[in-house]
Parts: structure tokens; C-alpha cells; sequence
């Protein structure tokens, strides 16, 4: 009798493990799966903020699943991936929305954005609204934050003996790698050098190799990447205070309950500050990092790169797509 008893609890409890096991598994798959694909290195800022505090932050309900160096999807092609379906996260720029989206291109304007505080102020304002509710609308992606990419700069193979940048007269003829938008390349041609689209994966090789003079890009990617092996000088142009947009997916956002999508959003925004500050403490450090690597480090002309920059995109056809007010509101969101 009393082994009936134990045979019966022993089954009982294996039933029971049974039935646990059944329920955690399926809990585990009713965990939504956020693939996030970027050109982004893993060690980028932008990277390591959303693994250390978006992922983490919403761990109960999803799976952060990073994808960096374009492994995933190329550069440029994110936003079409989100829309079709096949990927939920990407770290956005202001260029790529402008191939769907002129209007965008006036995030991507040259000396428009100041500073890092500036770009949360004016994402923060109601002038962006009408910008994230078209893509939201026409894309399927919505714009959960804005995240510091730093300040870009003209960064060249040549020693300035043989090539110094004080102003947009000194990059005739120079063939620097932009980004393969035309609203990047549109910024190459202000700046007055031959810009040449490339991918960003592509671009350590093509300075290796010398298939391009230079390329632009904040100095926290500068040594991230380590262009600054294959360089030797870095014009502090700050021609561009850039910033990405950390993408999301509408379809996935409205599977999300309410309290979810709360959580996202705050865990979004987290990412984004933590990353900022880091890329900001990054970018004061760095110059005396890259002088030590043997870079010449300089700031050229301020006043004739804005102006010829700015000058050249009066009267453009990215100009004429910006809404009207729009340039004016975001300069009244300034730092001074
Ligand atoms: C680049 O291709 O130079 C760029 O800096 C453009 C940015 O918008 C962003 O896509 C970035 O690359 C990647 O995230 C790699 O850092």
C-alpha cells in the first residue's frame, strides 16, 4: 500500500515537472524576438547602450537580438526590412529617411544641429511631430529616440604637409567616402570635396588602399573603427552634429500592450542617454588619443565651411522640400 502511495506521488510530481516545463516553454516563446540590424561596430557607443540598458530593460517580454557590422541587413536598406516585416530595430539617420522622405533631409543639413542637447530638444519639440507620424503612417516605423552620433569631421590619408583643409577651396579634388545617400553626397559636394558613396563597412579598406582621400566621421568612430591606423590627419570641420533615430517597428509596437510599449519607450530613451553621454565623454578624450597614434588634429576655418556649406543649400531641391518654419523653429531650439 504505502508503495503504491510513493509510485503515485512520484508520478504525480513527474507530471506535474511535466506540465511546468510545457508552461515555462511556452512563456519563453511568447517572448517577442527584437532584431535590431546595424553597420554599427559592436564596441560603438550606440551599441553597447542599447545591449547594456534596452536590452535588459525589456527583457521580460522580449529578446534584444542585435546584428552589428550589416551583417543582417546593408547599410541603408533597415528601414525597407522594418516596413516589409523582416526586422523589428535599426539605429535610423536622417539621410536614409530623406530617400522616403525629403523633408528629412533637414536634419541631415550641414551646421544646423549644435550640439547633442540641441538634437534631443528639437526631436523633443512638437516640430517633429508631423515628421514621425508620416513614417509611422507611410513606413510602418516609429521614432522612439534620438541618438548622438558626435560631431563629423574631415579625416585624411595625407599628412597636412601635402594637404591642409582650412576651407571648402582646400577639398577640390579630394575623393572623400561619404555614406551612399544623396542627401550625404549632397553634403560631400557643400563641403567642397568629390564625395564617393561607399558603405561604411567598406570604408577602412578603401584608406588602406588609397581608392579614397578621406572619409568623415565623428572622432569616437574615428577610433571605434580604427580609420585612424590607415590616416593622418583629422580638419575638426564639425560640418555635421549627427544624430540616428533608434527605429521600431509599428506592426510589432501595436502587438505590444500598453504597459510594454511603456517600457520600450523608456528603455529607448535610457539607451540613448547613457549613449550620448558616453560618445561625449568619448569625443573630449579622444583628441589626445589620436595625437598620440601620430594624427595631425587642427580646426580649420569655421566661418567659410558654414558659410559655403549653408550657402549651398539655399535655393536646393532638399531646401525646397523643408516645411515651411521648420529651419527657423529649429534654430529658436539653439544653444544660445
Ligand atoms: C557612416 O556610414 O559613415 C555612418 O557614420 C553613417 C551613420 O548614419 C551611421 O549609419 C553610421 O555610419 C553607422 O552606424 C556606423 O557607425
Amino acid at each position: 500500500m504505502q508503495r503504491v502511495l510513493t509510485q503515485r506521488a512520484v508520478l504525480l510530481i513527474a507530471a506535474l515537472m511535466l506540465l511546468g516545463s510545457v508552461f515555462s516553454a511556452a512563456f519563453a516563446q511568447d517572448k517577442i524576438t527584437l532584431r535590431l540590424s546595424t553597420p554599427a561596430t559592436e564596441t560603438d557607443q550606440r551599441s553597447v547602450s542599447l545591449e547594456t540598458v534596452f536590452g535588459p530593460a525589456v527583457a521580460d517580454f522580449a529578446n534584444y537580438e542585435p546584428h552589428y557590422n550589416a551583417s543582417l541587413v546593408a547599410q541603408g536598406s533597415e528601414l525597407e526590412a522594418i516596413a516589409s516585416g523582416d526586422l523589428e530595430m535599426s539605429i535610423t539617420s536622417a539621410q536614409e529617411l530623406a530617400t522616403f522622405f525629403p523633408e528629412f533631409s533637414i536634419f541631415a543639413t550641414g551646421y544646423v544641429h549644435q550640439s547633442a542637447e540641441h538634437q534631443v530638444r528639437v526631436f523633443n519639440d512638437p516640430l517633429m511631430d508631423p515628421f514621425k507620424q508620416k513614417v509611422e503612417d507611410e513606413l510602418g516605423v516609429k521614432l522612439l529616440a534620438v541618438m548622438y552620433l558626435g560631431r563629423r569631421h574631415v579625416n585624411l590619408r595625407f599628412p597636412r604637409s601635402e594637404k591642409n583643409i582650412m576651407t571648402p577651396e582646400d577639398l577640390a579634388g579630394v575623393n572623400l567616402r561619404m555614406p551612399g545617400t544623396d542627401a550625404w553626397q549632397f553634403l560631400g559636394k557643400a563641403l567642397g570635396a568629390n564625395p564617393t558613396p561607399m558603405a561604411f563597412t567598406e570604408v577602412y579598406t578603401a584608406l588602406q588602399t588609397g581608392s579614397v582621400d578621406g572619409q568623415d566621421n565623428p572622432l569616437p568612430t574615428v577610433v571605434d573603427s580604427k580609420f585612424y591606423e590607415v590616416t593622418k590627419q583629422i580638419s575638426l570641420t564639425s560640418h555635421l552634429v549627427d544624430l540616428n533615430y533608434i527605429a521600431f517597428s509599428k506592426e510589432v509596437w501595436d502587438s505590444l500592450s500598453p504597459e510594454q510599449q511603456a517600457i520600450v519607450q523608456q528603455a529607448a530613451e535610457d539607451a540613448a542617454e547613457a549613449g550620448r553621454q558616453a560618445q561625449l565623454q568619448k569625443e573630449e578624450e579622444l583628441v589626445a588619443f589620436l595625437e598620440e597614434q601620430g594624427l595631425e588634429i587642427y580646426e580649420p576655418d569655421l566661418k567659410a565651411f558654414r558659410e559655403h556649406v549653408q550657402a549651398q543649400y539655399v535655393g536646393s531641391e532638399f531646401a525646397e522640400s523643408w516645411p515651411e518654419g521648420v529651419l527657423d523653429a529649429i534654430n529658436a531650439l539653439g544653444d544660445n
